[in-house]
């Protein structure tokens, strides 16, 4: 893995894009300009914060968050990567795969020049991975940082055999309390219901939140949009190459449980995330290339 000075020698933007280690020595990327402040951990290229000028945190991420080698950490925009949820069949393989909690390296860096910054990882597959993963392929995270916030997940077949792939952007949203939120844009929609034994059922109205939430919604490539009555905010979530729309909010009970969501968590976060999951796992034949691209923004009001 590069060092810190390594890393802000080769792909450092002058001031607006630094690197740094966390206090457990994990390199975060740093970003800071006229159009927002980041914060991007190198371990799962994992983003953390995003404050566009003007706003208050869109990302959340848990006071209780640890940031440790190889433990994933609770809130940002965690890479569900190559299967979303449990492996299909090995059970003792990681939730959610792997590339989560695994070092990724920085390939490119730019300042574009409306003053975004663009920032391009990669993830080597190790021979440790390859045993999870036996397929030839590469995979990128494209990060775009400014106003709004672009994330691009690409996924290139290099092999001769084709192979089926699950993937999310589990994406924890700030919001001011979850009992004034409205999610809209997932209307009429079929959705898996994971808290009741994953029955099928049809979406009505707009989605709030006052129990324990845990839906794949399929088929839907629509906008979402978070309606924060408290923070006085819509952020608005675009996507392409996603077929399906994660919504998850654990509740009390469960976040206790899980002992890293913080003291009330819950009231403070949902996920809404875009994904490839259950109904729409993605097949990637031989030489093929996927991406799921997925655009945030915010809106006041
Ligand atoms: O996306 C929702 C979900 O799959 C839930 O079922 C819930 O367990 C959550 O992800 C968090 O998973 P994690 O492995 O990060 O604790």
């Amino acid at each position: 893995m590069s060092t810190i000075q390594d890393l802000n020698q080769r792909f450092a933007v002058a001031d607006k894009l630094v690197f740094s280690a966390t206090e457990s020595n994990m390199p975060v990327a740093q970003i800071n300009t006229r159009l927002c402040r980041a914060a991007i951990t190198l371990q799962g290229a994992q983003v953390f914060s995003w404050i566009p000028a003007g706003e208050q945190e869109v990302i959340w991420t848990s006071p209780q968050a640890k940031f440790a080698p190889g433990k994933s950490l609770r809130g940002g925009v965690p890479i569900c990567w190559p299967w979303f949820g449990p492996h299909a069949s090995r059970k003792e393989f990681p939730a959610h795969g792997f590339a989560r909690t695994v070092n990724w390296f920085v390939k490119e860096s730019r300042l574009l020049d409306d003053d975004r910054v663009a920032i391009v990882f990669g993830l080597e597959m190790n021979a440790a991975l390859r045993e999870m993963w036996p397929h030839d392929c590469t995979i990128e995270m494209h990060i775009t940082l400014g106003k709004t916030l672009e994330l691009e997940l690409v996924t290139a077949n290099n092999g001769q055999q084709s192979f089926e792939l699950g993937e999310a952007l589990h994406t924890y949203f700030t919001v001011g309390d979850i009992r004034q939120v409205q999610i809209t844009g997932l209307e009429n929609c079929v959705y898996l219901d994971k808290v009741d034994a994953f029955v099928r059922k049809q979406q009505s109205d707009a989605i709030t939140i006052d129990q324990e939430v845990d839906r794949v919604y399929i088929d839907t490539e629509s906008e979402c949009v978070i309606h924060d009555a408290k923070l006085k905010r819509r952020i608005h979530i675009n996507k392409s190459g996603s077929r399906s729309t994660v919504v998850w909010n654990p509740w009390q009970e469960k976040a206790q449980a899980m002992g890293d969501m913080g003291e009330s968590g819950h009231i403070s976060m949902v996920c809404v995330e875009s994904a490839n999951a259950a109904d729409n796992v993605i097949h990637v034949a031989s030489g093929q290339t996927h991406r799921m691209v997925v655009r945030y923004s915010v809106q006041k009001g």
